[in-house]
């Protein structure tokens, strides 16, 4: 970024002139997706402008998902084309989601273990108290940029060895016979507790989308209960209404 660019005038405020600068770099590929900006301190000298200037033109970015923090390593270019939209009507993975738009795929564990349903979950899952379950958090990513956090119980019973499971959950159901075929899926907002949202790379206290997912067999046998999480900048969720009589 040179200092000269910021001298036009007619851009508006320095801030903006500065927000105008970074969008410029992002476009032209000079900061590609997941480039970590200089640091504040740096760019104010470099640019010669006050650190309050550039602090306020990052929040801007940051709050329009242009750019991303993550507490203590920085602030990161956001996957470029903003918001991911995701249709509410089809029984989907995360992993198909990601792979149907371009983008790559990962997760990175959190949690994964066997044991004891609480009784919720127990309830839920149509399970005798000691019949165990599966546990599999994880961050979810997409070209490396977190999306979500997702945590999932499935019975024993019908992922009798948890440890196939890989990259996708429902690839390991599917080659075991035990894809769900319908979900109940509810939706609320939540705002984020600082450690989720470190995860995330989103301040603390930013708006998420808590899912709980409900899935099941033809038979009606409950597949898994899921709780998540995704980051509420960087999802819509979209669903087609039909009048019916
Ligand atoms: C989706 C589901 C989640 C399911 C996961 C499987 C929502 C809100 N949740 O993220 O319930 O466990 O997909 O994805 O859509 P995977 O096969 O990539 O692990």
């Amino acid at each position: 970024l040179a200092p000269e660019q910021l001298t036009d005038e007619e851009g508006g405020p320095l801030y903006v002139r500065l927000q105008t600068l970074i969008r410029d770099a992002i476009r032209d590929g000079r900061l590609p997706t997941n480039a970590a900006l200089p640091p504040e301190r740096d760019m104010a000298a470099s640019l010669g402008i006050s650190r309050v200037t550039v602090r306020k033109a990052i929040q801007g970015l940051v709050a329009e998902g242009v750019l991303r923090q993550r507490h203590g390593s920085g602030t990161f270019v956001s996957r470029t084309g903003g918001r991911v939209e995701q249709p509410l009507s089809r029984l989907s993975s995360f992993t198909e989601d990601m792979k149907s738009r371009g983008l790559v795929p990962t997760a990175s564990w959190l949690e994964r273990s066997v044991g004891m349903p609480t009784s919720a979950e127990a309830m839920i899952l149509g399970l005798a108290p000691t019949e165990r379950v599966a546990r599999f958090h994880r961050l979810r990513l997409a070209d490396n940029e977190p999306m979500a956090i997702e945590r999932a119980v499935v019975p024993l019973r019908i992922l009798p060895d948890p440890s196939i499971v890989a990259n996708s959950l429902y690839d390991a159901l599917d080659s075991v016979g035990m894809r769900p075929v319908r979900a109940v899926q509810r939706l609320n907002a939540e705002s984020v507790g600082s450690a989720d949202a470190a995860l995330l790379g989103i301040a603390a206290g930013s708006a998420a989308l808590a899912i709980e997912r409900i899935s099941y067999l033809p038979d009606g046998r409950v597949v898994e209960f899921t709780r998540s999480h995704y980051r509420g900048d960087a999802y819509d969720f979209v669903a087609e209404l039909n009048l019916t009589d």
